[in-house]
């Protein structure tokens, strides 16, 4: 709200004629002329900005959920494609509108999406931008269609548009299971397990699971400020490797590990210099809790485990960045 940004600059002016005035020339006829201005073409994509997205096949019953969950009037049929473009409403904990932090959020309903939409099948990439800065999303699947099957198809559509989607809290919610046996629809949600996201039973028509589901959102939602920074990190990725990389080994005789003693014996710490992990770190000094988990990854992907592991890092090393220490774990030993 009310953000500027300057995308022509307007020319530099020119003097008037008083600034050439003298003793001889006192009234100048003459003045400066100004430069021109820049002049650029641009093209505005609005996005909404949600803070969480429902995304889903076609007829999952997405906007039955905006409607079950929200005040918006979303148009709901039984035929795919119903909603054609994005669709906001405001959900709320408890009666009042509260004046609490965050005691609303903005839910989004988006077109469906179907294999191939990252490369602009249905509707194609006009809508998957609208999700690219919600903080959390929620995947609807029709529990008598194949949502095993769809859930995958709807990952890998939105990793194609934009993989960073893919770290963001998500949940599935577990749609029409009125429909089904009861024992049906748990053993359904035992194969979802397997994603790694809660699922959460739901019928958006019979208002089954509904406050369980506006709850765990509540309480899903990422504190805004980290997830902006987790965000402008995850755009950036590429500057974590500008500066050369170098890992430096010493033992700490005084055996103080991170989290478990070495039984008494000395401490192998590796301090890690450039790359950018430093002034990585300190940027979410004041979250390291809560960001220790997306660093683990951010730092795995940008190679430092590889560069640890090939410099003979072992389990249970201290591995120290700035003030930051955190401890070695060999993914391949601890491998089933
Ligand atoms: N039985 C049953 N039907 C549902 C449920 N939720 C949605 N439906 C029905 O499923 C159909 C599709 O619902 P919509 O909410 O329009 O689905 P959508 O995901 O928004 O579909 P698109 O906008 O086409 O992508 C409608 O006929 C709904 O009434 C549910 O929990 N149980
Ligand atoms: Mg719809």
């Amino acid at each position: 709200m009310g953000q500027e940004k300057i995308i022509a600059r307007g020319g530099g002016g020119g003097r008037g004629n008083s600034t050439f005035a003298s003793s001889t020339r006192q009234a100048p006829r003459f003045a400066e002329l100004g430069v021109p201005g820049q002049k650029r073409r641009v093209r505005l994509e609005l996005r909404l900005i949600a803070d969480v997205g429902l995304v889903g096949y076609p007829n999952a019953g997405k906007s039955s959920l905006l409607a079950a969950l929200s005040r918006a009037n979303p148009m709901i049929a039984d035929y795919p494609f119903t909603t054609l473009a994005p669709i906001l409403g405001v959900v709320q904990r408890g009666e009042s509108w509260g004046d609490g932090r965050d005691e609303r959020f903005t839910l989004a309903d988006i077109p469906g999406i179907i294999e191939g939409a990252s490369e602009g099948k249905g509707l194609g990439l006009e809508f998957l931008r609208h999700i690219s800065r919600t903080r959390v999303l929620v995947y609807v699947l029709d529990v008598t269609r194949d949502p095993v099957e769809e859930l995958g198809q709807l990952q890998a559509e939105l990793r194609s548009y934009d993989p960073t989607l893919l770290d963001n809290s998500a949940l599935i919610a577990l749609n029409k299971v009125e429909l089904v046996e009861p024992d049906i629809a748990e053993m359904v949600e035992a194969e979802l397990a397997e994603f790694g996201l809660p699922v959460l039973k739901v019928s958006a028509k019979e208002g089954n699971g509904l406050p369980d589901l506006r709850e765990t959102l509540f309480q899903m939602m990422p504190d805004r400020e980290l997830w902006a920074q987790n965000k402008a990190l995850q755009i950036e990725p590429d500057t974590l490797t500008e500066a050369p990389l170098t890992l430096t080994f010493r033992i700490d005789p005084a055996a103080k590990g991170v989290g478990v003693i070495n039984d008494g014996q000395p401490e192998r710490v590796w301090e890690i210099h450039g790359g950018g992990f430093e002034e990585k770190i300190v940027r979410f000094s004041r979250y390291m809790e809560e960001a220790a988990e997306y660093l683990g990854n951010l730092f795995k992907r940008q190679g430092l485990y590889n560069a640890l592991k090939r410099a003979g890092a072992r389990e249970g090393d201290t591995v120290e960045i700035g003030t930051f220490r955190f401890e070695y774990f060999d993914e391949d030993e601890n491998k089933e």
